[in-house]
């Protein structure tokens, strides 16, 4: 398993970009075509890191039945094109002939850009049905810590009939070792999507045991009942918002470590979740000191973007990083 992100900080950089998302391409199933497509936009977006920003994290997550890139920088931000941005996806406006191209090559595309601060893009290729419930939309971007293969940060998103189990695992350290504790993780609510999350946390703890141990978030949507569950054991941070331009509620895991120590049994709690709802969980290799407020507009824009801008933004660059957006969907 190799790594599908990388920062970009110099010209040899750009052809690396390429090649993973390629590889990653070929991997969620696309054509061949449409590969070429792929490897087209992820030079231009990786050369734009170089270019405006001198530094950025290129991020491909193969997921969810399609390929999203994300190209993040914390550069000037594209000041020219921010009021045509300003209502999410672009339909207009001149772009720079680079974001042109990804425009043109991808089957959605997504920025959000603040004068000063940096740069969020999204290219996105469906690689068959959404399997989410309810028009629901998750996204999400991940950095391997530096010199690594593998991250020990892994998520995943598990449908059934009319929910969706959401999890975000942190393996302790990184590299290999973290990557496998993660690995066990995901591997049981992949078995069990259909539990309650604080039941899915109890059937981790066994199969962690032989693992260095993982702090993990198990978050599970239903959209059509309106309803939210969440638990978690350690320090993924979690932030909800029951309405998209409401306040923020931190939702707090308990403190542990899953598969270290058995501890008391974790509980669920649960949460009204409507159309307006975001949710949003990440690593310690985030920064928690962030707050939407300081972004204005940034959940008018897809999951995905969020996830990148809040990996540019707050990435603490020493520690794999990963961040899980989630928003929207039937409700009520
Ligand atoms: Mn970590």
């Amino acid at each position: 398993m190799t790594r599908d992100d990388l920062i970009v900080t110099e010209q040899s950089h750009v052809g690396r970009a390429r090649i993973v998302a390629a590889s990653a391409a070929t991997r969620a199933g696309l054509p061949l075509e449409r590969v070429h497509l792929v490897s087209l936009a992820a030079t231009e977006l990786a050369s734009n890191l170089l270019k405006h920003a001198g530094r950025g994290v290129f991020s491909v997550v193969p997921a969810l039945g399609r390929l999203d890139v994300v190209a993040v920088d914390c550069g000037p931000g594209i000041g020219r094109i921010e009021d045509s941005m300003r209502d999410g996806y672009s339909t207009t406006g001149t772009l720079g002939g680079g974001l042109g191209a990804v425009r043109r090559a991808a089957d959605m595309f997504d920025v959000y850009s603040r004068r000063g601060q940096g740069t969020s893009v999204l290219a996105r290729w469906h690689a068959g049905p959404s399997p989410l419930p309810g028009g629901l939309r998750i996204g999400s971007a991940i950095l391997t810590a530096p010199g690594e293969v593998e991250c020990g940060d892994r998520w995943t998103a598990e449908t059934t009939d009319d929910s969706v189990t959401i999890a975000v695992s942190d393996g302790l350290g990184h590299g290999h070792l973290a990557a496998r504790a993660s690995d066990a993780a995901i591997s049981t609510v992949a078995a069990h999507p259909e539990l309650r999350p604080a039941r899915i946390l109890e059937l981790m703890q066994p199969s962690l045991a032989s693992t260095r141990g993982a702090t993990v978030a198990v978050a599970q949507l239903s959209p059509a009942e309106g309803r939210m569950r969440f638990c978690g054991v350690g320090n993924v941070s979690t932030r909800f918002y029951a309405d998209q331009d409401g306040p923020v509620q931190r939702i707090v895991s308990r403190h542990g470590i899953v598969g270290v120590a058995a501890r008391p049994r974790p509980s669920d709690s649960a949460y009204s979740w409507s159309s307006r709802s975001w949710l949003v969980l990440h690593s310690d290799g985030i920064s928690d000191k962030w707050s939407n407020t300081d972004w204005p507009g940034l959940f008018n824009h897809d999951p995905a973007t969020v996830a990148g801008w809040i990996l540019g933004q707050r990435g603490r660059g020493r520690d794999d990083a990963c961040v899980v957006v989630i928003a929207g969907g039937g409700g009520r």
